[in-house]
């Protein structure tokens, strides 16, 4: 960290496990962000007291891991596919580098209803990714939750890359791997998604998305937006609805893992698909920014 949080009424330093996180306690709503991966763990809007997020009781805090639950950031590539590649490799880290690295918070704004905060990673350019691309989460924490990965293509002060870079368009995809929590996922409804999906759990295979979407095993979809079925809301219904806004995404991701693979997952309770279901803005297919391009993934949940 680096801000001084002295003159913030609203942000505090604390812990989740060994993980130094900020904790948000304002007006409109309490939340968490962890320091490691730039992770939102908790957003508790104070008109209904709900917990919108869903963080697993087992998440592994020793950062050997991404934290199970809450909203991992995939960045700069989703799933183990290196944009400029477009092939599934084995070898790298499943949705990027930046959910396992600590990041910073390099400004911090607050006013009566909301809390600001806007954090990098420490590191990049890790597995030859280009250094040149830079990333921020801006998060606003107020009656909404509004999370923003900017992606800038810029400021590079190493003038070699800078020229070179110039000349390099680079592609990118990412996710805000949402896990929202559910009551009961076997009384939950998806509303505002509409058309095919890619099956990930059958060779990829395009699906027509069922009506009612409602879940009875476990799901790995990847929904593309279009404009005869855009995704620009969507919203879980539960005993409460949950509203998801997105912008800067051509993709809804859907995943709840069912028993079997929760059961076979160390950072996770084996009836904890019960409780969650991610529903992730997400761009799937390689987004291409040229030298001091911009891009904004964008997801309001209320
Ligand atoms: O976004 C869906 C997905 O890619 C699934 O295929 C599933 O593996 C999930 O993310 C969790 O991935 P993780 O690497 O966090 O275990």
């Amino acid at each position: 960290m680096i801000l001084d949080l002295t003159r913030l009424n609203s942000v505090s330093e604390s812990q989740f496990g060994e993980l130094p996180v900020l904790e948000i306690n304002n007006a409109s709503c309490s939340g968490t962000i962890s320091l490691f991966g730039g992770h939102i763990l908790s957003f508790k809007p104070k008109h209904d007291q709900r917990e919108r997020l869903w963080l697993s009781d087992t998440a592994i805090t020793d950062k050997s891991k991404p934290i199970r639950g809450g909203i991992p950031i995939c960045w700069p590539w989703f799933a183990n596919i290196f944009p400029s590649v477009q092939t599934p490799n084995e070898q790298l880290p499943a949705h990027g580098f930046v959910r396992t690295q600590d990041w910073l918070l390099v400004d911090a704004t607050e006013n009566d209803s909301s809390t600001r905060l806007v954090l990098q990673p420490k590191k990049l350019g890790l597995y030859a990714f280009s250094a040149s691309l830079r990333v921020c989460l801006e998060v606003t924490f107020g009656a909404e939750l509004t999370v923003k990965l900017i992606t800038t293509y810029d400021k590079n002060e190493d003038v070699q890359a800078k020229v070179a870079s110039a000349q390099a368009p680079l592609a990118i995809t990412m996710a805000l791997h949402s896990y929202l929590a559910v009551s009961d996922i076997n009384k939950c409804e998806l509303v505002g998604v509409e058309a095919d999906y890619i099956d990930k759990l059958a060779n990829d295979s395009i699906t027509t998305t069922p009506s009612p979407y409602i879940f009875d095993q476990e799901v790995d979809r990847i929904h593309m937006s279009t404009q005869s079925a855009p995704l620009h809301t969507v919203s879980v219904n539960d005993a409460k609805t949950t509203t998801l806004k997105q912008q800067g995404h051509d993709a809804l991701v859907v995943w709840n893992p069912w028993i079997d693979k929760s059961s076979g997952m160390a950072d996770m309770q084996h009836d904890g698909y019960k409780s969650m279901l991610c529903v992730e803005a997400a761009v799937v297919n390689p987004i291409t920014l040229n030298y001091g391009e911009k891009h904004e993934l964008i997801q309001t949940i209320s």
